[in-house]
C-alpha cells in the first residue's frame, strides 16, 4: 500500500461520496466557509483499494489538508476548519443558548445517520436470510424517534433552527433526511415530521445543496 499521498502538499482534498451525509455536511459546510478544496468522490466500498490509500480504515470523510496531513471523522474536519481564522463565516450561531441548540440537533442528526446506515446496511446489503430483524426493528425506532427529538427543536423556529440563519445543525439534518429518503426507500416517510420535513426541502433549494448533490 502506498503512503506517498500523505507527504503530497498541494490542494485541499475530501474524499468521499456525497450520498454519505457524513461526507456532504462537510462538503457543504466547508463550502459555507469559503474553503476551496477538490472532492474525490469515491467509494470506501466499492473502490476500497484507492480509499485505503487515504484511510485504511475505510470510513468516509477523509479531509487531506494543503500540507497533507489527513483528517477524518466529518465532526474533527469541521472542528478544524471552524477554527481556523480564514473561514469567511462560522458555522455556529453566537449565542449560548443557541450554540447548545446547534449542537444538540446537530448530535441527533449524526446519531439518526449512524443509525439509519445500520438499518440501510442490514436491510439492503445483505442477504435475506442473514438479515437481523430485531436489530432492524430497534434501528428504526431509534431513526424514528431521533426524527421526533429534531422536530420538538424545529418546533420553536421559523425555519432555521437559530436566527432566521443556516448553520451546521440545519446543513446535518437536510443532508441526513435526503439520504435516508434515498437509502431508506419509503421505509420512513419524512412527512410524518413537517417542520424537519421543511427545512430539508428548503435547504435542498439552495444552490451551495444543488452544487453538491447526494449522486
Ligand atoms: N462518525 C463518522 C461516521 C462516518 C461514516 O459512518 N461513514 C460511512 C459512510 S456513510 C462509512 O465510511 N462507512 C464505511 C464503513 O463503516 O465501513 C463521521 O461523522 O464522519
Amino acid at each position: 500500500m502506498s503512503t506517498n499521498l500523505f507527504a503530497v502538499k498541494g490542494n485541499m482534498k475530501l474524499i468521499g461520496l456525497n450520498r454519505s451525509p457524513f461526507v456532504r455536511r462537510t462538503a457543504i459546510g466547508l463550502r459555507l466557509m469559503e474553503f476551496e478544496f477538490d472532492h474525490e468522490q469515491i467509494s470506501a466500498f466499492r473502490q476500497a483499494e484507492a480509499f485505503s490509500h487515504y484511510n485504511p480504515m475505510l470510513k468516509a470523510p477523509v479531509m487531506v489538508l494543503e500540507g497533507g496531513q489527513v483528517l477524518v471523522e466529518s465532526g474533527s474536519i469541521l472542528d478544524y476548519f471552524e477554527r481556523r481564522p480564514d473561514k469567511a463565516r462560522s458555522l455556529f450561531p453566537a449565542g449560548e443558548n443557541d450554540l447548545v441548540r446547534c449542537l444538540r440537533v446537530t448530535g441527533i442528526s449524526l446519531a439518526a445517520a449512524d443509525k439509519a446506515n445500520w438499518l440501510i446496511h442490514d436491510r439492503f446489503m445483505r442477504e435475506p436470510n442473514l438479515r437481523d430483524e430485531p436489530g432492524a426493528a430497534r434501528w428504526e425506532m431509534q431513526v424514528r424517534a431521533g426524527l421526533a427529538m429534531l422536530e420538538r427543536d424545529y418546533s420553536r423556529s421559523e425555519d432555521w433552527l437559530c436566527d432566521g440563519e443556516m448553520k451546521l445543525a440545519d446543513i446535518t439534518v437536510a443532508c441526513m433526511l435526503s439520504t435516508l429518503d434515498f437509502a431508506l426507500q419509503g421505509l420512513i416517510d419524512i412527512a410524518e415530521f413537517p417542520k424537519v420535513h421543511a427545512v430539508w426541502r428548503k435547504a435542498e433549494t439552495l444552490d451551495l445543496f444543488k452544487e453538491l448533490p447526494l449522486s
